[in-house]
């Protein structure tokens, strides 16, 4: 699946700054609260998002929670709306965080999930990350998801991939890989009895797509990896550490 790049739906995403006052989101300072037509409204101002040819709004909140996002003693809003077109169509996270006197209000794509799976404080320090999902094979619940990582900056929430690359893309995403993998040789293996109970929760993970999908986000870490001359640790799984070496030494 692409990512929403040329799309006209680019108009979605973007990073906005609005005062306090002019905010419908004031309902978060005074704690009563923010209505979902409040936010569809702002991303329609902000973001263009799109209107149905009565006027009727198309996007929609699926869900919203606030909670300090940014560690700054201030609640933030995280939401994540979709236009009510296709369950496939991207997701959009829509953030609104205090910035001073001001509201910084950002939209990044993503796709299924729910907020508690896209917010993760990966290293620890209080801060919430972003995790913005895109499908690299599969579809719906049974997708192989490479995660985009957006850590808070004074300018909003940027793409940091990088500084995550041993806290979450080695430690947690490799061993995800690595059980992927794992259980696709498992139910190739003649141990039919293995396959059997293996078999429903693997079957997305053993086609040309999907091991293509494997390789596309073990080249991407490989490619990191290059970029901060990082080794591999010891404990990293023989067969995903293989296939990473190899990529970084022959491209493949
Ligand atoms: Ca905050
Ligand atoms: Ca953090």
């Amino acid at each position: 699946m692409s990512r929403i790049g040329s799309d006209p739906k680019e108009n979605y995403f973007g990073i906005r700054s609005i005062s306090l006052e002019e905010s419908p989101l004031k309902g978060l300072s005074d704690g009563s609260g923010v209505n979902d037509q409040d936010i569809v409204n702002l991303g329609v101002k902000l973001f263009r998002w799109s209107s149905g040819d009565d006027g009727s709004h198309r996007c929609q909140v699926n869900s919203k929670k606030v909670l300090d996002l940014n560690k700054d003693g201030n609640s933030d809003l995280v939401v994540l709306a979709e236009e009510d077109l296709s369950p496939y169509d991207p997701k959009i996270i829509f953030t609104a965080c205090r910035s001073g006197d001001r509201w910084v209000v950002q939209t990044l794509p993503t796709t299924f999930g729910d907020i508690d799976d896209t917010l993760s404080d990966i290293d620890g320090d209080g801060s919430f990350e972003i995790k913005a999902k895109e499908v690299l094979s599969g579809g719906n619940y049974a997708a192989f998801f490479w995660f985009d990582i957006y850590a808070w900056t004074p300018d909003g929430f940027t793409h940091q991939n990088h500084r995550f690359l041993e806290s979450f893309y080695i430690r947690q995403y490799l061993p995800y890989i690595a059980g992927l993998l794992s259980d696709s040789a498992g139910l190739l293996s003649p141990d039919k009895e293995k396959c059997r109970i293996k078999e429903p929760s693997i079957a997305q993970c053993i086609g040309e797509d999907e091991l293509w999908a494997c390789h596309l986000a073990l080249s991407r870490i490989a490619e990191m990896m290059k970029a901060a001359s990082l080794a591999l640790p010891d404990d990293t799984d023989a067969g995903v550490k293989r296939k990473i070496e190899s990529i970084m030494r022959y491209g493949k």
